[in-house]
């Protein structure tokens, strides 16, 4: 079937990483995987990524980055697919993918804050984003039935957060959104979402907030004391 030699160029904690190794994992494809310090980016690195940033998929001797671009080739090589047939239904997915990013791009906002006032402003954004899912929820067990798609590959990673989030306090970001719920647990199980993070990952996402220097960061330490 496919010959090249893969190689995903990761880190430890970002989510759009995670996206890769989940459709790999589910796709079941040989591949190495390379871990870099995003503080401390290898000059190797910067010569191969236009953006600097990860994932970025080594293919022989190609690069491909952007993690919709990557999920999506690492699904066209492999049989079967994650994505719908119709070209209408791919689209919708594409928009919901697209829209995981803007709630990723909102959890950073929100363990960034520095007041209370903007954390409650992120806050309430991201209970206002999870309610236009759960208002326009057409799924049953995953995002497009019963089959797993690359839209249950974006929004796995974006609900570990909250595994993490939900051991400081309880932020009420999913009390009214009842299809959310079901869909996160229904993702925690799914063992390509469980592999695609090191077992320390709890922590070492502890530990990065705890960095922030934020609004977050004074409720672990709280949460710690
Ligand atoms: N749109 C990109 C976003 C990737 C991204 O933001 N990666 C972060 C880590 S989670 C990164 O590499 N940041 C390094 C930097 O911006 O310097 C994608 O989907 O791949």
């Amino acid at each position: 079937m496919f010959n090249s030699e893969l190689e995903l160029v990761s880190h430890h904690l970002c989510p759009y990483v995670q996206r890769a190794v989940i459709t790999l994992l589910e796709k079941d494809i040989p591949h190495q995987r390379t871990y870099i310090d995003l503080s401390n980016k290898p000059d190797w690195f910067r010569q191969v990524s236009p953006l600097g940033k990860v994932p970025l998929l080594k293919v022989d001797h190609e690069v491909l980055f952007e993690s919709a671009v990557i999920c999506e080739y690492l699904d066209e090589i492999t049989p079967g697919s994650l994505h719908p047939a119709d070209s209408l239904m791919k689209a919708k997915h594409r928009a919901w993918i697209e829209f995981g990013s803007s709630i990723l791009n909102t959890i950073a906002g929100f363990y960034n804050a520095t007041t209370a006032d903007a954390f409650e402003q992120k806050r309430l954004d991201l209970v206002d984003k999870f309610t236009w899912i759960e208002h326009h929820w057409q799924g049953e067990l995953y995002f497009a039935g019963d089959e797993f798609s690359l839209v249950d590959a974006v929004y796995g990673p974006i609900f570990r957060y909250f595994d993490v989030l939900d051991t400081i306090a309880d932020f009420q970001v999913f009390a009214i959104t009842p299809h959310v719920r079901n869909w996160r647990q229904a993702l925690r199980s799914r063992p390509s979402i469980q592999q695609a993070v090191s077992e320390d990952y709890p922590q070492q996402l502890r530990t990065f907030f705890t960095q922030r220097n934020s609004y977050l960061s004074r409720l672990l330490f709280l949460n710690i004391a």
